[in-house]
């Protein structure tokens, strides 16, 4: 049963556009696509945390089932967040309704990196199960799964929660770089363990989210980030899914964003997607990459938006349509569900 599931997931057009093989039409989902939009997601969290949802795998498989259901998506990704596996690992760490992720005490010093928990594949068992119940009653669509990326992961932990400017994240990364590749090397190797729990349970493709990687130039980029990226995504080759490198604000970084080991770049609402392919380079897929405000815009102007996509995308190699970041809390759900269906209308073929 294993390999008929797997089978079934190579020929789906999120795996076959990733590996930039045709498709019967262009693949889309949503960042954030389950989460706060979906009305039976908020009754679903009601009382519960979000950490412990996380932990609870029936939830978990209920929750990333939910957008499918609803939206006719190509792909469900995993229900969890990237701060599971550095919870795991034993740092203090909530997400705070609101905020987000908030850590009890900030890691600044060479102790404090020390102290970080190598990360144990029993550590995260709760995750395995899940993955595994999700992708049985998902069936034919394929399961993302997904990690921080080290720079993303890092700010949270330095900054003790979000942060605009990075500055604390920053000072340390110029200030004690010895300090702050011992950081990110931990929590590359707790990433690679995390998404090796998820494809060992049966993910279909995985996700390297480096959210915030937009803030630093492309000279920082590839001397204080990219060989810790490069060290989760080239552990995976051999794992046999699809890689994706995901970032916001990184029009400058595409290029080694690429080269870090995805098959597939991320693109942010900043960058059309022919442009993007230009830096990437015409060997990796492209995801991307509608303004999520642009869903809040009238249906006419969505369309053309959509439209306007799909035909850059055909610059590159594969086209996985998705937003340039995650789908806002107070978007109409309604609107996912049509834009979903344009897609698949627009670029059948
Ligand atoms: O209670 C809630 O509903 C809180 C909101 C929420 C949700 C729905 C958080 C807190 N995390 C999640 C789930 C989540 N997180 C998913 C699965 C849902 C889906 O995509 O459909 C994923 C993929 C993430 C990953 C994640 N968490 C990222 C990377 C993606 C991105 O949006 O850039 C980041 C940066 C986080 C941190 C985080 N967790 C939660 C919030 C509100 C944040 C961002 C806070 C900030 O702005 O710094």
């Amino acid at each position: 049963m294993g390999s008929m599931t797997t089978t079934t997931h190579t020929d789906s057009a999120l795996v076959r556009a990733a590996r930039g093989i045709d498709t019967p039409h262009t693949p889309v989902w949503f960042m954030r696509q389950a989460g706060r939009s979906l009305p039976e997601y908020r009754e679903l969290r009601a009382g519960i945390g979000m950490l412990d949802t996380i932990r609870r795998p029936d939830l978990v498989a209920e929750i990333t089932l939910q957008p499918v259901r609803r939206h006719g998506v190509d792909a469900a990704i995993l229900f969890s967040d990237i701060v599971v596996p550095v919870a795991a690992a034993g740092v203090d760490v909530d997400i705070v309704a609101g905020t987000g992720p908030v850590v009890a005490e900030p890691i600044r010093s060479a102790q404090d990196v020390a102290a970080l928990r190598r990360l144990d594949p029993s550590d995260v068992s709760y995750v395995d199960e899940a993955v595994r119940l999700t992708t049985a009653e998902l069936g034919d669509t394929p399961l993302i799964g997904f990690a921080g990326a080290p720079f993303t992961l890092a700010s949270y932990l330095i900054e003790g929660g979000p942060s605009r400017t990075h500055a604390k994240t920053k000072a340390l990364m110029y200030g004690d770089p010895d300090t702050w590749h011992a950081l990110c090397a931990r929590l590359a190797e707790n990433a690679l363990t995390f998404l090796r729990v998820q494809i060992g349970a049966g993910v279909a493709a995985v996700q390297l989210f480096d959210s915030w990687a937009g803030a630093l130039s492309e000279a920082d980029y590839r001397r204080y980030v990219l060989p810790h990226s490069t060290a989760v995504l080239t552990g995976l080759a051999e794992a046999g899914v699809p890689r994706i490198h995901f970032g916001v604000g990184t029009a400058e970084l595409l290029g080694a964003m690429g080269e870090a080991g995805a098959d597939v770049v991320g693109v942010d609402w900043r960058t059309p997607l022919d442009v993007a392919t230009r830096r990437i380079g015409p060997d990796k897929a492209v995801q991307g990459n509608l303004d999520p405000t642009t869903l809040l815009a009238p249906w006419e102007v969505i369309e053309a938006e959509v439209r306007r996509i799909l035909d850059q995308g055909r610059a590159a190699p594969g086209h996985i349509f998705n937003l340039g970041h995650g789908v806002l809390p107070e978007i109409d759900p309604t609107v996912l569900t049509r834009v979903t269906e344009l897609v698949h209308t627009l670029s059948a073929r």
